[in-house]
This record gives C-alpha cells, structure tokens and sequence, in this order.
C-alpha cells in the first residue's frame, strides 16, 4: 500500500487535497515531527513531510516531486497539464517558486529561526525580515490572482493545491492579507472547495 506521511496542517496538506481530489487507494499517517526520537526518521531520516511511500517502499520526498507523481496516477486530470506542454511547465514553475521562495525563502525565517543562528536575542528580527521577505514575494502571486481565479488555466492544478496552504500560513504570520485581496478571495475559494473542506476535515482541522 502507497503511504502519504503528513502532520496536520503542514505543507503536506497540498498532498493531502490533491489525494483526495483525485480519489487515489492510499493511505495517509500523520506523524510526529520535530523529535529527534521519533519513529518517522526510520521512515524519512530528514524527518520532514510530506513523504510518500510507495507499495515497493520506495521514498519520494519534496512537494515538488509529490504533487506532479500523484497526478501522473491520473492521466488527463485537470489539476496538471500533459507532458511537453506550456501549462505544465508553468504548474511546475509555481510549485517550485512556492517552495523556494515562499516556503524555503520566507516561512523558514519565520518558523525556523533557530536554524539560521543559535542567537536567540537574535530570533525576533530573523522572524521579521522572513515576514518582510513573505510580504515581498506573495506580490507575483498577488499580480496573476487578480486578473485570474486560479494561478494557471483558469482551473484548480497542483500549484493552487500547494499555494492554499502558504497562504493560509501567511494570515497566521501577521502578513496583513487586507494587503492582498485576490488572495483573500483565493483563500475563501481555497477553503470553500469540498476536497478542502474533507482534508481540513480530516486532519483534525475544522
Ligand atoms: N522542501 C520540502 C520541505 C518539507 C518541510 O520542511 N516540511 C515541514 C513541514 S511544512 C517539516 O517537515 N518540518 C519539520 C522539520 O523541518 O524538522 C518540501 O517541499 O517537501
């Protein structure tokens, strides 16, 4: 049997929804993070989800990676595009934007800020550029969200998946999102959306 690792809420939400949405036969474990004891690192020694196990125990790690796998189990889905084509490539740009620059680039700061110095007097102002930095780069995303409902082919695709939950994070992080309406809005479509709603669901989230 195919393994989603989860924790709930977490980036692997993305995959979560995109499971769903797609009804494929696979199983999702939420695990323990941030414990150097936990089990999972047996399972992924990085410790971080999402991570997919597959029947023959193979790991996949990375959203980036994830998300497109899942929806190459359904060829012709909407929520990619087939291979060799421009919408594929921009889905795929998305998704790596949204981990490099959102994720990686701004949510470390802001979640992580030990990782970048053992200061902890040090934290706060990690913490704030890494807001600031948030601020900077939900402005492309702001931009094509507010001529478009979705980021590319005017449909729900992977990289709407995976920006649902950073920009869900972004109003927990004190990114005013008054600042940016079209994602308010994509946020209320986000979480209106039924496979959304049974994955919060799921997740123990609503
Ligand atoms: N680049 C990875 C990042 C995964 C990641 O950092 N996941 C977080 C949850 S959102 C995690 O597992 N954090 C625990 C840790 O870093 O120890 C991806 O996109 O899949």
């Amino acid at each position: 049997m195919t393994t989603l690792f989860i924790f709930p809420g977490a980036c692997s939400f993305a995959a979560h929804v995109v499971i769903d949405e797609l009804e494929l036969p696979i199983d999702v474990e939420a695990v323990v993070l941030n414990s150097p004891d936990s089990p999972y690192r047996s399972i992924n020694p990085l410790g971080r989800v999402p991570a997919l196990r597959l029947d023959d125990h193979t790991l996949l790690t990375e959203n980036t990676a994830i998300l497109p796998y899942l929806a190459d189990q359904r060829p012709g889905t909407p929520l990619f595009a087939a291979a060799g084509t421009v919408e594929r490539a921009q889905i795929q740009s998305w998704l790596g934007y949204i981990a490099t620059e959102i994720h990686t680039g701004a949510f470390r700061s802001i979640n992580r800020p030990e990782r970048f110095t053992p200061d902890e007097q040090a934290f706060a102002g990690i913490r704030s550029k890494g807001v600031q930095r948030l601020a900077d780069a939900l402005k492309p995303l702001e931009a094509r969200l507010s001529s478009q409902d979705y980021l590319v082919g005017n449909r729900f695709t992977l990289a709407d998946a995976y920006l649902g939950v950073f920009v869900g994070w972004s109003a927990r992080a004190g990114v005013l999102l008054q600042d940016f309406p079209a994602l308010q809005a994509f946020l209320q479509r986000y979480r209106a959306r039924e496979s959304v709603v049974r994955t919060l669901a799921a997740e123990g989230l609503s």
